[in-house]
């Protein structure tokens, strides 16, 4: 089963895992409520959120911590991102706080604006069996925001070697995953790791 309550996520985790013949079920579908995210790193957050989806479940669970991680805000939003876009999920607001936070710290070239995304993802079995991995997507903050796909933060994040914001990519695009590449998101690139060690190949 996929442990998240955020859909954008879903939709990747699900795309991410269809190649290996895995259908999964989500969390939302069993009705299972989201736990407490009390970890101090995003490794500590995805364990929790497996942890409890299998033991709730009895399937094993496929858990993603993910954020955005600027520079010159000396790492926030961090494994605060979700929390920034406030109780409606209002990413508009997010974006414009981190700009305004970007401006008021004089950030204006793309050096000055470097950002990188973080996923950490973890497998949780029923029996206590935990795999763990983590990586990251690197980039530049953007402004105004570009593109209306994705979730998130996508819109703002141009990640390196490209033009265009995930916002303006497809998720085929996003993911950079063979034949288009070897892993582009911070999602599709912890993902190759985490299908290394308990997937069948695609
Ligand atoms: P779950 O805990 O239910 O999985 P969540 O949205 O609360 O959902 P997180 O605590 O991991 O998940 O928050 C990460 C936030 O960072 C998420 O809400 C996104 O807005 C943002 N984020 C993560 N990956 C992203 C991506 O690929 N593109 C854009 N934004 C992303």
């Amino acid at each position: 089963m996929i442990a998240t309550h955020n859909p954008g996520k879903l939709a990747e985790m699900r795309e991410l895992l269809a190649p290996h013949g895995v259908e999964p079920v989500s969390a939302g579908e069993l009705g299972l409520s989201e736990p407490e995210e009390t970890g101090d790193s995003f490794r500590a957050n995805a364990k929790i959120k497996a942890v409890a989806a299998a033991m709730a479940a009895q399937l094993p669970a496929f858990a993603d911590d993910s954020g955005l991680v600027v520079d010159a805000l000396d790492g926030a939003p961090g494994i605060l991102s979700a929390r920034w876009a406030g109780p409606t999920k209002d990413f508009t607001v997010a974006m414009t706080r981190i700009e305004r936070l970007l401006q008021e710290r004089g950030a204006t070239t793309p050096e000055q604006r470097k950002a990188h995304f973080v996923s950490a993802l973890c497998v949780a079995w029923p029996d206590d069996h935990l795999e763990e991995v983590e990586a990251r997507a690197d980039g530049t903050l953007v402004w105004p925001p570009r593109g209306v796909a994705g979730f998130g933060y996508d819109p703002m994040f141009m990640p390196d070697g490209f033009a265009r914001t995930f916002g303006e990519m497809t998720s085929i695009e996003k993911h950079g995953l063979p034949p288009l590449g070897l892993g582009l998101s911070h999602r599709a690139r912890a993902f190759v790791k985490l299908a290394e060690i308990c997937l069948a190949p695609r």
